[in-house]
């Protein structure tokens, strides 16, 4: 057997058998330190076996949790198994593989616990989101960025890396529906630090978005009572010698 990377990708994926193999395939080519696992979220597909195929390790849920749990799943995999460092990778081909180095890099640079891919960081628009999306994924960045007192610029953004401490941290407790953005919350309320960075994001490569028209409204009124409610969460006490947040050098 293959000596285990310290890398793992973890990739939430839900009747995605238009794109899944070429997803798990550009892990492999492009970013060949990461393991791959791919988290099965009861689709209804062959999602399942065509990650296989292509050479990942497949956990398959019983029953469609959604993407908080099909995640939440990824972090308790990599802390079971010791991973160092969890990238998180859609499973539509909207991301590309190759600036996973980039994520990593960062996170030395700045020394933080979480990098977080930014596509309002770059010029490079290939797929700004709708504008009903795009205005929410603003209101949603400059609500968050007052509250942790750093820019956020795309706090939606499902391309990020997390170091052990995150890890332990999202393994015990992670959002359920629409989590990306209140994990920036909860991170933030437990002290640890994250940067983002530009990154390319693609128009999905196949099968069916989560966030239809209908659904983008009660996404938006879900997650904004999230994060108010999660202001109101007890926060945990700081001990002696923590590390203080320190904020982003670019702008929102
Ligand atoms: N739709 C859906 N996706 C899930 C679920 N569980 C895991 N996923 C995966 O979560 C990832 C993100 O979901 P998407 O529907 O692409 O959400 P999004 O990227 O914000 O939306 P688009 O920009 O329209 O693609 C994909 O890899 C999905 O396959 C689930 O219960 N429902
Ligand atoms: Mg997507």
């Amino acid at each position: 057997m293959s000596k285990r990377s310290s890398y793992l990708v973890v990739v939430p994926a839900y009747n995605e058998s238009e794109t899944i193999a070429a997803v798990v395939e550009a892990v492999r080519e492009r970013a060949p330190r990461f393991d791959t696992l791919v988290i099965d979220d009861g689709s209804t597909d062959n999602t399942n076996e065509l990650a296989a195929r292509a050479g990942a390790r497949v956990v398959k849920l019983p029953f469609n949790l959604g993407i908080g749990g099909a995640v939440q799943t990824g972090f308790v995999y990599a802390r079971e198994h010791g991973y160092g460092f969890l990238a998180q990778v859609d499973a539509d081909g909207q991301h590309d593989a190759a600036e996973l180095e980039r994520l990593i890099e960062t996170m030395q640079d700045e020394d933080v616990d979480m990098v977080c891919g930014s596509r309002f960081l770059t010029d490079d628009h290939r797929y700004p989101a709708p504008i009903s999306r795009r205005t929410g994924i603003h209101i949603f960045a400059f609500v968050l960025s007052r509250i942790v007192g750093m820019p956020v610029s795309d706090p939606t953004s499902g391309f990020r890396l997390y170091n052990r401490r995150a890890i332990e941290l999202f393994a015990r407790d992670y959002p359920h529906d629409y989590p990306e953005v209140e994990a920036v919350l909860l991170l933030h309320h437990n002290r640890l630090r994250m940067h983002e960075t530009p990154v390319r994001m693609y128009v999905r490569g196949g099968g069916t978005s989560s966030i239809g028209t209908g659904k983008s409204a009660y996404y938006m009124v879900k997650v904004l009572l999230a994060l108010f409610v999660g202001l109101a969460r007890r926060r945990p006490v700081a001990d002696p010698g923590d590390r203080a947040p320190v904020s982003a050098e670019h702008g929102v």
